[in-house]
């Protein structure tokens, strides 16, 4: 596959609302949107540095794998993010063929208007990979 960048560090935190001041005041970061992705049952918000964006996410349901993860005392980064240049399919092909566990099989629609899949941390030195394109 071909990887041009890291697209997002996703965030997982219990409430948008109390975390941002941190980003915004300290650190001096802005939020440029905020978008529920009822599919992930999560509500994001989008921070960019530089060309990397962190997206927060804080569970919208308790079955979500944001709220289990926080559940289970998992905190801070969630996940890492690439976009990847030859596309999310061809990508997912290639990891199946090496025997990379994939979450998602098919692409699904994310937050940002790009098309996502999740291979298993079990498979990825522990690090939730989250491989991502814009939709055409
Ligand atoms: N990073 C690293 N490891 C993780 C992890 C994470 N984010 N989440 C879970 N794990 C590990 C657990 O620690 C556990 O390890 P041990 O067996 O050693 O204890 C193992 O994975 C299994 O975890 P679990 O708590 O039993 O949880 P599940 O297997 O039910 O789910 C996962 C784990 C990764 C399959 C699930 O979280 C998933 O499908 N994630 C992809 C979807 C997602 O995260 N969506 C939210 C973001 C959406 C967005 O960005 O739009």
């Amino acid at each position: 596959m071909k990887i041009s960048r890291i697209d997002h560090l996703g965030i997982a935190v219990q409430s948008i609302d109390e975390v941002l001041p941190y980003f915004e005041n300290t650190l001096g970061l802005k939020c440029y949107a905020i978008e529920e992705v009822a599919d992930q049952k999560v509500k994001t918000a989008f921070l960019k540095v530089g060309e990397v964006k962190l997206e927060l996410l804080e569970p919208t349901s308790p079955e979500s794998a944001v709220a289990k993860f926080l559940e289970k005392g998992g905190r801070g980064v969630h996940h890492v993010a690439f976009a990847v240049e030859d596309g999310v399919n061809e990508a997912l092909a290639q990891c199946d063929e090496q025997g990379i566990r994939l979450i998602d099989k098919t692409p699904r629609a994310g937050a940002e208007k790009m098309n996502i899949a999740f291979l298993h941390p079990k498979s990825t030195v522990g690090i939730l990979t989250e491989l991502c394109e814009p939709q055409k």
